[in-house]
C-alpha cells in the first residue's frame, strides 16, 4: 500500500508520524471518509470543502490548495491502482511539544490512506440493523460542533461501545436536549406515513450522503422535512434508516428492541438504497 505523507508517496511501513504529533496527543485535527465507485471519486469537491471547513473551524490553515489536495488525492489512488476505494484524508495539527498549545506545532501533518473496500453491513442491507438509543449525549455544538469532522472521535466510539455492549448493529445519539441527532457515524432519517424526518444538522454531521439521499428522494417526489425528533418518532416510525459515505443508506428495523413498522426494511428505504447506488454508478471524478 502506497500512503500520501507530507507531500510524498510511501510505502506504509515508511508512513510513519511522530509521537509528539498532535493529531496522536490531543486528537487536533480533521478527517474525510469518501468513496470511489468504478473508477470515480464520488461527490469529491462536498468532502474536501468539508474537510476545509472543519479545518477552518479549528483555526488550521492546510497548507495546500483545495486543487493541490485533490489532485495528491486522486494520484494516492493511482499508485494503489485502485478503482473502487475507501479514501481517507487526514490533516493534524503537526508535530508539537507535550504542551497542547497548537502554536507550538510549526506545519500540518497530511495524510492520505486509500484502501479497497465493498459493502460495510453485508447481509444486513437486506435484513435491516439493529439499533440502540444511548444514553451518552452528542457532543453540544456549544462544545465542539458536530458539524467538525475533527479527530477527537471518542464522543461516537463512546457511543459505538454502549452498542456493542448492548447487542446493537449501530447506537443512536440524542443531544443534550433529547432530540435525536444522529447515529455513531451516520445521519439518521425516518419515514412516516410516505414523510422523511431528518433532524436539523446542527446537532450532527452534514453528511454527504445525507445531502444526495434528500436529492434523491426530492427526485423522487417524496416529501422531507427537517424537524426535531424524540424516542416516539423513532418507536412509532414507518420505516428508520441511517446514511453515510461508508453505511452508504441501510435500513434500521429495531430501536431498542422494538420492531420499525412490520420489521423489515420498508419501500421507501428501498427506493432511496436503489436511487442512491444509480447515483453513486454514473457521477464522481474519474480517477485515471
Ligand atoms: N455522522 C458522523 C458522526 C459521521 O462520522 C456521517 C454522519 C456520515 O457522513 P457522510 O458525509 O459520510 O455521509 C459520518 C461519517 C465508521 C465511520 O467506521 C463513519 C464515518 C467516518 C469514519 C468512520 O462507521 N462517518
Amino acid at each position: 500500500m502506497i500512503i500520501y505523507l507530507d507531500g510524498a508517496f510511501v510505502p506504509e511501513s515508511e508512513a510513519k508520524v511522530s509521537v509528539f504529533d498532535h493529531g496522536l496527543l490531543y486528537g487536533d485535527g480533521v478527517f474525510e471518509g469518501i468513496r470511489a465507485y468504478d473508477g470515480r471519486v464520488f461527490r469529491l469537491d462536498e468532502h474536501i470543502n468539508r474537510l476545509y471547513d472543519s479545518a477552518k473551524t479549528i483555526d488550521l490553515a492546510i497548507p495546500l490548495s483545495k486543487e493541490e489536495f485533490k489532485e495528491v488525492l486522486l494520484e494516492t489512488l493511482r499508485k494503489n491502482n485502485l478503482k473502487n476505494a475507501y479514501i481517507r484524508p487526514v490533516v493534524t495539527r503537526g508535530k508539537g511539544d507535550l504542551g497542547l498549545d497548537p502554536r507550538k506545532c510549526a506545519k500540518p501533518t497530511i495524510f492520505i490512506v486509500a484502501t479497497d473496500w465493498g459493502a460495510m453491513y453485508g447481509d444486513l442491507y437486506e435484513k435491516g440493523l439493529t439499533a440502540i438509543t444511548v444514553s451518552i449525549r452528542r457532543n453540544p455544538a456549544e462544545a465542539l460542533p458536530p458539524n467538525v469532522k475533527s479527530l477527537n472521535y471518542l464522543n461516537n466510539i463512546l457511543a459505538k461501545i454502549e452498542a456493542n455492549y448492548k447487542g446493537g448493529d449501530e447506537a443512536i445519539f440524542f443531544d443534550t436536549h433529547g432530540y435525536v441527532a444522529e447515529g455513531s457515524g451516520d445521519n439518521i432519517f425516518v419515514v412516516r406515513d410516505g414523510v422523511i424526518y431528518t433532524p436539523h444538522t446542527l446537532n450532527n454531521l452534514r453528511g454527504v450522503t445525507r445531502k444526495v439521499t434528500l436529492e434523491v428522494a426530492a427526485s423522487f417526489g417524496i416529501s422531507i422535512e427537517e424537524h426535531n425528533l424524540g424516542y416516539f418518532d423513532l418507536y412509532t416510525a414507518d420505516e428508520v434508516f441511517v446514511t453515510g459515505t461508508a453505511a452508504e443508506v441501510a435500513p434500521i428495523t429495531t430501536i431498542d428492541g422494538r420492531a420499525i413498522g412490520d420489521g423489515l426494511p420498508g419501500p421507501v428505504t428501498r427506493q432511496l438504497m436503489a436511487g442512491f447506488s444509480a447515483v453513486t454508478a454514473k457521477e464522481g471524478t474519474p480517477i485515471y
